[in-house]
């Protein structure tokens, strides 16, 4: 199937924007992420949209930020300082679609079809709700092994659903976050299905017969007041994870590492 980026369209209450780059495992470019979030703003926009769900294709829902347009970032223009060009390569970019999916209104719903890595498995930590398809998924944020730290407000995110422990272990020893450890914390519900777009479409399906049983505002009302909880203390977060990442990428110590990255998955298919 030919990758054809990223898609929207309403169904019912619902909004759904589906990344479609099977071809790296949904991998994210920078202008991804933004496509991304313009998306879900379009979707909070909406005013017929109760649900904005995220949909995947293939076997992983996205691996991550494309080491591609990493390790070769859009040309600076000539003069322009490393600060400058990881203010715009990184910190606004990083910065704004995380803000974008904490303030989003409408009810957000993460199917999970396979295994997430770094800022999308954060986005998907920021969900309100998110289903698996099996006991296949997991989450990894390997922070450490690109040095980086955390970031997509997981350093408020995965303490509040996993506990603080539990957190440190996993993104100090760059550990995956299983199903069985997701179960009940972050996933709710596991479909168990192997083919991705007949779960998708049954997520869709599940979505709009529950929609005829509730008075949808109050869903909006009910999200509204659960989050007033820690919404300011990831929008806080996300602030100082992005200030306090900037200096490693002026020093250029992610851009070496995703480097090592590319050249080692490479290697293992030699
Ligand atoms: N970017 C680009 N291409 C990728 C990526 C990626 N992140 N991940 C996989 N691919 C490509 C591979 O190169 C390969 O392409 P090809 O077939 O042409 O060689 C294809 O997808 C399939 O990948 P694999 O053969 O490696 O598949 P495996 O099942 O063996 O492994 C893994 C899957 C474990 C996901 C492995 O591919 C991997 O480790 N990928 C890198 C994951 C990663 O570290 N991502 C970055 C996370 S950090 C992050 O997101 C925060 C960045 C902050 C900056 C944001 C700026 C806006």
């Amino acid at each position: 199937m030919a990758d054809k980026g990223i898609s929207y369209c309403v169904d019912g209450p619902v909004s759904i924007i589906s990344i479609n780059k099977a071809k790296t495992l949904n991998s994210m470019s920078g202008d991804d992420y933004i496509k991304l979030a313009e998306l879900v703003d379009k979707a909070d926009n909406e005013p017929k949209t109760f649900f904005t769900l995220l949909q995947s294709c293939g076997s992983f829902f996205s691996s991550g930020a494309d080491f591609v347009s990493i390790t070769e970032p859009s040309k600076s223009n000539s003069g322009e300082s490393e600060l400058k060009k990881w203010l715009d390569n990184f910190l606004s970019r990083n910065s704004y679609v995380t803000s974008v999916f904490i303030r989003h209104r409408k009810i957000l719903i993460c199917c999970l079809n396979g295994p997430a890595v770094g800022l999308s498995a954060a986005l998907c930590a920021l969900c309100d709700i998110v289903y698996a398809m099996n006991d296949k998924v997991y989450l990894r944020f390997p922070f450490v092994e690109l040095g980086l730290v955390m970031e997509g407000g997981t350093s408020v995110t995965l303490p509040l659903k996993l506990g603080n422990n539990k957190t440190m272990e996993t993104i100090l020893f760059n550990k995956n976050l299983t199903y069985d450890e997701l179960k009940g914390t972050i996933v709710t519900r596991n479909y168990d299905m192997t083919d991705t777009q007949e779960f998708n479409q049954r997520v869709i399906n599940d979505l709009k017969n529950r929609a005829n049983n509730v008075y949808l505002p109050s869903i909006l009302g009910i999200k509204k007041l659960i989050s007033i909880n820690y919404k300011d203390n990831v929008q806080r977060a996300n602030s100082v994870e992005t200030s306090d990442a900037i200096t490693s990428w002026v020093n250029g110590e992610p851009q070496r590492r995703f480097k090592i990255l590319k050249t080692k998955l490479r290697k293992h298919k030699v």
